[in-house]
């Protein structure tokens, strides 16, 4: 497979190099600018990017195996054949929130002379969250200033300014097997495939230590994806914070998200913070079992306290002492 490539990577490099020559090279670069007063070519390409690029191919097997994308590099990523579908977020680890990134794909039947002929770009483009958000603000910010710029720029200056605008764009969010795509990232970007389809990229996995052939890693209830992603619990920990209750039966519809009317709060071991955990715990130095969905089933039972209720019967009094009230009259099941 990787064979194939070999020609259409050294073609690409060639019509990079050779065919876009230093403009549209600096075009390339226009995705890492800030918006300043400089001339247009200066703002394409900022000055400590302005030296020569560095070139990095990544093979599928790489993306296979998850890696490390560098930044601040020219880089033509292999996406595997056996990928029938994959989306930009989770191919790009779910990154693009907080670093800028952007590249795009060389079409399946990619052809120099056709790609030549053609204005802008010789792919499909894709831009992380961050980059459209700081690209609209800045296309806002031209079209504003617009009238009293364009009057002094030159026909072939306004041509250049029309076509960045215009060709510029997020089209892309789906990525399928055997596609060559070029990628510029701001920050090292932890890439790969997705095997057992829980949106968590196998770098990603790795790092999280969880498994990228099981999607519910600790077998809690809950995906990976949505204990990474989402929850923020531990995909690799079933009761994330101790307190005897599983990740599941804390978020009990497993849609990654706290109600608190409903559920508990898997990352907190008191989530009404009435004084006693959500489930059973250890006190006293691990003398005494204490807390509040004693036989932890996420349902509230006779001789139990709400763990979403400070004042479960609402007398008035808290749970905690109700719990000592009922210690001191030497009371069962407290
Ligand atoms: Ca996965
Ligand atoms: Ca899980
Ligand atoms: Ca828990
Ligand atoms: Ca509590």
């Amino acid at each position: 497979m990787a064979l194939r490539h070999k020609p259409q990577i050294h073609r690409i490099l060639r019509w990079l190099t050779i065919g876009l020559g230093a403009s549209s090279f600096a075009l390339i670069m226009y995705a890492f600018t800030a918006p300043t007063g400089e001339s247009l070519e200066g703002r394409l390409l900022p000055s400590h990017l302005r030296k020569e690029q560095e070139w990095v191919t990544i093979s599928a097997d790489q993306v296979r195996q998850g890696v490390t994308l560098p930044s601040h590099s020219n880089v033509i990523i292999h996406i595997p054949e056996e990928v029938t579908r994959i989306t930009r977020r989770t191919l790009f680890g779910r990154k693009g929130d907080q670093i800028k990134y952007w590249g795009y794909c060389f079409p399946e039947d990619y052809d120099q002379a056709q790609a030549l002929r053609r204005r802008g770009f010789p792919g499909v483009l894709f831009l992380s969250e961050k980059e459209q958000e700081e690209r609209e603000t800045f296309q806002l910010k031209n079209r504003k200033e617009s009238f009293s710029v364009t009057e002094d720029l030159d026909e072939d200056e306004l041509n250049r300014t029309r076509a960045v605008r215009g060709t510029i764009r997020h089209q892309m969010e789906i990525f399928t097997g055997g596609q060559s795509c070029y990628i510029m990232t701001e920050e090292p970007l932890p890439i790969g495939t997705d095997n057992d389809g829980d949106g968590v990229n196998i770098a990603v996995e790795r790092d999280y230590g969880s498994d990228p052939n099981n999607a519910d890693s600790d077998g809690d209830g809950i995906r990976d994806g949505l204990e990474i992603f989402q929850l923020l619990s531990m995909p690799t920990r079933r009761d994330t914070d101790g307190d005897g209750l599983i990740d599941g039966i804390e978020d009990a519809d497993r849609n990654g998200r706290v109600d608190e009317r409903t559920e508990t709060n898997p990352r907190e071991w008191d989530s009404d913070r009435d004084g006693l955990c959500d489930g059973l715990c250890l006190v006293n130095k691990g003398s005494e079992l204490r807390g509040e969905d004693k036989n932890l089933n996420g349902i509230l039972d006779k001789d139990e306290t709400d763990p979403r209720k400070k004042d479960t019967d609402g007398d008035g009094i808290l749970d905690e002492q109700e719990y000592f009230n009922c210690l001191l009259r030497k009371g069962k099941n407290c």
